[in-house]
């Protein structure tokens, strides 16, 4: 018989390459979508199916975490063995705007879709998306599962909270419950905002005539990117291990925003040039600057220092990151000239 995922959260960047890649496992895989009053489905257009086919593997779902009935009920008529929680409002500076919202998304969500799970089929397998956000201000260097947490922003909290509540129905309700603490991982599919994506289609842009400034903020913040594509495989190794555990999943390797933009730049062939200091610091292509700091883009805190451990998923998962930052540049900024050309 063939299995049977549902992922909250289908819509976003895991979310599409992780029901890819259930659905080449063989899966039929369910996914929760938002009503909306524009598309947004566009990074799941390639395996989108006619509702009206008769045997469909993929099918959609209109709900949302916020709403526990919803939750209930799709759980309910979709009888899924695994569930993946990857919905959340993802945006670590946007949480500072929003904080209310995103609790009730990112910390109640989770307890909605396990509260479902015990009192449906504690038979189900539950995978909850934790973070690296939540080892804040880093208490160890690098993090593994036993670094302490110190969330520094309301999502960070909130992912403290999902992270707990998830060992706690294990504990109490003996079920499949397991936490992934993943850093940092990116794609073509990022969301625009997030600083990498920023990043990469700013100087493509620049590169290409159409814009002529990047503003970005704390350009000291290190982090450990490694390639979304690796993480979602993680994640379903995660469900299939013997035991529900709790797994950090990094490269292992960090690097500042500000290697990243000179990363990027070296790929793209653009010869820039730093100087000034803090909020004055620019990056200069021909005299001229094309990179400003603005103070709007820090953060009431800031997380400055993850680099990720995974040393317990590589020994006992047997997984291992294979697209390192050269290839993730590489596919970002190969996709995003692809799209401008083809405007
Ligand atoms: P993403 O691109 O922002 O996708 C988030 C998904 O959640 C989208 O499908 C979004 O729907 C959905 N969503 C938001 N609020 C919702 C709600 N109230 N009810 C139902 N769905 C909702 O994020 P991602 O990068 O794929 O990350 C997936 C998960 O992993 C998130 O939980 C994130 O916090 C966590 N995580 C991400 C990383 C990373 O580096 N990417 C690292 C660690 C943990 P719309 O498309 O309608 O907005
Ligand atoms: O790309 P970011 O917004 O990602 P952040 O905050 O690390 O969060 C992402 O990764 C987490 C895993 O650790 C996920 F849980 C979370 O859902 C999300 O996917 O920012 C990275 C760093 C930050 O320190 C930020 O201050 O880049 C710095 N930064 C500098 N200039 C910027 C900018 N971030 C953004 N978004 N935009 C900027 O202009």
């Amino acid at each position: 018989m063939k299995k049977t995922a549902l992922i909250f959260g289908v819509t976003g960047q895991d979310g599409s390459y992780l029901s890819k890649f259930l659905l080449n496992k063989g899966y039929v895989v369910h996914g929760v979508k938002r009503r909306s009053s524009s598309i947004n489905t566009i990074r799941i257009d390639d395996i989108y199916q006619d509702p009206f086919l008769k045997k469909k593997n993929f099918i959609l779902h209109y709900g949302d975490v916020t709403d526990g009935t919803a939750v209930f009920d799709i759980i309910k008529k979709t009888k899924p063995n695994e569930i993946y929680n990857l919905a959340a409002q993802s945006h670590v500076a946007v949480s500072f705007k929003i904080p209310e919202y995103t609790s009730n998304a990112d910390a109640l969500g989770s307890l909605r879709i396990l509260d479902s799970i015990v009192k449906l089929n504690k038979k189900i397998k539950f995978y909850q998306a934790g973070s690296s956000e939540m080892f804040g201000k880093v208490q160890t260097f690098p993090q593994n599962e036993k670094t302490p947490f110190y969330p520094r922003s309301p999502y960070g909290v909130s992912k403290v909270y999902s992270h707990w509540i998830t060992i706690n129905y294990r504990e109490s309700y003996k079920i499949f419950a397991c936490n992934g603490i993943l850093f940092n991982h990116e794609s073509p599919l990022r969301g625009e905002t997030f600083v990498t994506k920023k990043i990469v289609k700013g100087l493509c842009n620049i590169k290409n005539g159409t814009q002529k400034k990047l503003y970005l903020g704390n350009l000291y913040s290190k982090r450990d990117w490694g390639h979304a594509q690796d993480y979602v495989e993680a994640m379903w190794m995660i469900l299939q291990y013997s035991k529900p555990e709790d797994w950090v999943i990094s490269t292992g390797k960090q690097y500042s925003v500000k290697q990243f933009v000179n990363l990027v730049a070296k790929y793209l062939k653009l010869k820039i040039t730093w100087r000034g200091n803090g909020i004055n610091e620019k990056a200069f292509l021909n005299k001229r600057p094309i990179i400003e700091i603005k103070k709007e883009y820090f953060r009431p805190a800031d997380v400055e220092n993850l680099k990720g451990d995974a040393s317990k998923a590589k020994k006992i998962l047997k997984w291992k990151p294979l697209k390192d930052i050269n290839y993730l540049i590489k596919d970002m900024v190969e996709y995003e000239l692809n799209q401008i050309h083809n405007v």
